[in-house]
């Protein structure tokens, strides 16, 4: 029944779908049966289901959903409701929030009111969801590493939307919803406070980026080159060890010098992915309330030309 599958399995073996573990768990929220799709089978495993919704997840499911229809909705009105025009210019719609003269106060509808509703059933969403993760890895016995996670991704998102539109006195500061408009709106920060590159908390948070790509590469690259050795299958190196991790320890020995542990690497990989948003939050809460100008901070700290 568990039968190993993965990319270069030509066979697709099915049987009665895995339901999983059911001892101590609640189920009356869980759908009841599962489905299977070749398509998911080609890229991971072919099972879809059973799916557990709960209360956090009806929640966030709602509350997304309405986020993203009061968007859709705004772009509709946007486009003079001509479907032609939607599609053509849906990337450069835009729902904007208040103007600065409007402060921390609920302005009219149209003028950002809107825009504010909607936040909010943006904010529940995540957050909720949120609880989710945590929930159901906590109903399974397993650490909360995914919803601690997640919450490094959700710090930045809150300082963009809320956190620093409150010290800063105004809703105006937030992203607004639009493809386009939101990298305008990243761009012109950086403009605005003097060059996002001077700030060492963007510099921190690239680092932390750009490592998370290396990492992800080193890792999967060796236990592909060792899946021949049955390096891909977690749980055989685990309990019955074979050649295939020593291979790749070895070659990174021989390599760097260094090797990280099998667990130890998820590690690396779980600290890069964290620091990523965790200092990128914080160098965005810093910009205009602390700092105002990067560049010129960076000149007075002797790294910027005066
Ligand atoms: C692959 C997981 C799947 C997620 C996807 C995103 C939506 C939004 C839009 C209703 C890797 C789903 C998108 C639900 C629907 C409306 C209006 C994750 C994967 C596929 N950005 N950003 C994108 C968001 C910020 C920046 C794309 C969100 C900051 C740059 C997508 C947020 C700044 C570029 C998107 C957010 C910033 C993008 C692809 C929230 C600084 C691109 C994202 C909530 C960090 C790229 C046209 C992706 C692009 C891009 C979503 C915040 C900068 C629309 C939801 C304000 C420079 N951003 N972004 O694949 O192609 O992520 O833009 O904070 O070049 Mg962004
Ligand atoms: C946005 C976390 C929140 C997302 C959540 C997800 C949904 C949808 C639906 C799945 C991404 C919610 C999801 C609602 C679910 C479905 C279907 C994470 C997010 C909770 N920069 N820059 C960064 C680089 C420049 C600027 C970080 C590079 C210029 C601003 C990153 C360059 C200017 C901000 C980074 C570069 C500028 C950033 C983002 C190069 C523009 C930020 C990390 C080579 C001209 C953000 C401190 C991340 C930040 C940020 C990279 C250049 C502006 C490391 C490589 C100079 C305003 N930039 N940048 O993970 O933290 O985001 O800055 O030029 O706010 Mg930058």
């Amino acid at each position: 029944m568990a039968e190993y599958q993965n990319i270069f399995t030509q066979v697709q073996v099915r049987g009665a779908p895995e339901m999983g573990m059911t001892e101590e768990v609640e189920l009356g929220n869980r759908t009841g049966s599962a489905g299977f799709s070749k398509l998911l089978g080609w890229f991971g495993n072919a099972q879809l289901g059973p799916i557990y919704l709960g209360t956090m997840g009806v929640i966030s499911i709602a509350t997304g959903l309405i986020w993203f229809f009061m968007v859709g909705g705004w772009y509709w009105y946007q486009a003079g409701f001509n479907p032609a025009i939607f599609m053509r210019d849906l990337f450069w719609f835009s729902l904007e929030p208040p103007a600065p003269e409007y402060g921390l106060s609920f302005p009219p509808l149209a003028e950002g009111g809107y825009f504010l509703i909607a936040s909010f059933f943006l904010l529940v969403s995540v957050m909720t969801w949120w609880v989710r993760t945590y929930l159901r890895a906590e109903a399974l016995g397993m650490g909360k590493h995914v919803a601690w996670a997640f919450a490094s991704a959700i710090w930045l998102f809150l300082v963009l939307g809320l956190f620093r539109p409150v010290l800063m006195g105004s809703w105006s500061e937030a992203v607004p919803y639009g493809i386009f408009s939101h990298l305008d709106w990243t761009n012109n920060f950086s403009l605005r406070y003097g060059n996002l590159f001077y700030n060492p908390f963007h510099a921190l948070s690239i680092v932390f980026l750009y490592g998370s790509a290396l990492l992800f590469a080193m890792h999967g690259a060796t236990i592909l080159a060792v899946s021949r050795f049955g390096g891909d299958r977690e749980l055989e190196q685990i309990v019955d060890r074979g050649t295939a991790s020593e291979r790749a320890a070895l070659f990174w020995r021989w390599t760097m010098g260094f090797n990280a542990s099998m667990e130890g690497i998820h590690r690396w990989a779980w600290w890069f992915a964290v620091l990523t948003t965790l200092t990128g939050g914080i160098g965005i809460l810093l910009t205009g309330t602390v700092v105002d100008n990067w560049f010129a901070w960076a000149g007075e700290r002797g790294y910027a030309p005066n």
